[in-house]
Order: C-alpha cells, then sequence, then structure tokens
C-alpha cells in the first residue's frame, strides 16, 4: 500500500515537468525544464550531505520529482537554476522519495550556490538562489530522485533541471506521459480497494 501511495505522490509530482531533452554522447547529461507552481507540498529540510534538520519555515513548499538512472557509476553534479528569481531548492533522493519521511533515502541537499554552472549553460551570476549539489557518487542502474521545490512556502515557479558531468549518460524515468498514466492506474486501484 506504501508503495502504491509514493508512486501516486510521484506520478503526480512529476506532471509539472514540461520538457526533457538530453544530447547525445558518452557522459550526456540531462536538461529538464519544469514549474513547481500548482504541485504537492513538502516540509523540505535544511541542505546538508545528508540534511539532517527540518526547516523551520519551509513547511509547505511546492514540489516536482524527477527520477532519473546513469548508465556508469561515478560523481555526478546535480544543478538547479530558477529563471524567474524565487529561492529554489534541491534534493537528492535515492530509491523512493516520500514527502512525509524526509531523512529515509536522502543523499544532499542545496539552497543557494553562487559559483558557475557546470552542467546547465551559464553562470548563476544572475541567479543567485541556484542550487547545486556537488559531485556525488551514483551507481549504474539505481533509481535516483531529484526533488525541487522552493526555499519557503512562497517560492515556486519555473526552473531548469541539470544533472551531467559524471562518467555516464543520465537518463530521466520513466517518460513522464508513461508515468502519468502508471499514476492514474494506481489511483484508479486505490479508488477500488477503497469502494471495498
Ligand atoms: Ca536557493
Ligand atoms: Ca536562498
Amino acid at each position: 500500500m506504501l508503495l502504491v501511495r509514493n508512486a501516486v505522490v510521484a506520478a503526480i509530482a512529476v506532471v509539472g515537468v514540461s520538457s526533457v531533452s538530453a544530447f547525445g554522447g558518452g557522459g550526456a547529461p540531462a536538461i529538464v525544464t519544469g514549474n513547481t507552481t500548482g504541485g504537492p507540498t513538502w516540509h523540505r529540510t535544511v541542505g546538508g550531505t545528508p540534511p539532517t534538520s527540518l526547516h523551520p519555515t519551509g513547511t509547505a513548499v511546492p514540489y516536482t520529482v524527477t527520477p532519473f538512472t546513469v548508465d556508469a557509476t561515478g560523481n555526478y553534479l546535480l544543478e538547479g537554476s530558477y529563471p524567474t528569481g524565487y529561492d529554489g531548492y534541491l534534493h537528492l533522493y535515492q530509491n523512493a522519495f516520500n514527502p512525509l519521511d524526509q531523512f529515509t533515502n536522502v543523499l544532499s541537499a542545496d539552497d543557494d550556490f553562487s559559483g558557475a554552472f557546470t552542467v546547465l549553460p551559464g553562470s548563476s551570476a544572475s541567479n543567485a538562489q541556484g542550487s547545486q549539489i556537488l559531485p556525488l557518487p551514483l551507481t549504474a542502474g539505481v533509481t535516483y530522485l531529484a526533488v525541487v521545490s522552493g526555499f519557503g512556502n512562497l517560492d515556486f515557479g519555473p526552473y531548469t533541471l541539470g544533472i551531467g558531468n559524471g562518467p555516464g549518460n543520465v537518463t530521466i524515468v520513466p517518460e513522464p506521459t508513461s508515468l502519468a498514466a502508471i499514476g492514474a492506474g494506481a489511483v484508479a486501484l486505490l479508488a477500488r480497494r477503497r469502494a471495498k
């Protein structure tokens, strides 16, 4: 039951992702654009590797979830850019993400990054609220989940998420359309169970 509920949560969150693209060739990053506006909300953590506490005011922050895999084990970077200037936040989970169980499976989280982006084009100098998760060892074939949200409950909007700078290709899985279909099936399953 918990697994089904998590699948529904992930499917609903991914609906906010509007486009996915990846460059060809070895070690290709994935660049995802999306929007957290109107998304489900969570009580986010305070950044760290791993985070160890919940933030006192970021108690109901809209988020989206982007599952991905890498095809070669090694260090990868995650970056978040928030073009409308709201204060965005980036979390990385492995295997599963439960917004009500923030410290299970969490690897790292970051609020602000002031340097030049590596995976995303351009510099974050004009986007001081961008995020970067430092190179972390990721394992080929494991499902990771990038959670984009905001600093505060009113921080939401469009974003660009970049995952890469590693030895292998980054693949967003599953496609948002097929995941939405899985989510619809899970919702129907829940409805049938509740009807009994
Ligand atoms: Ca930020
Ligand atoms: Ca900030």
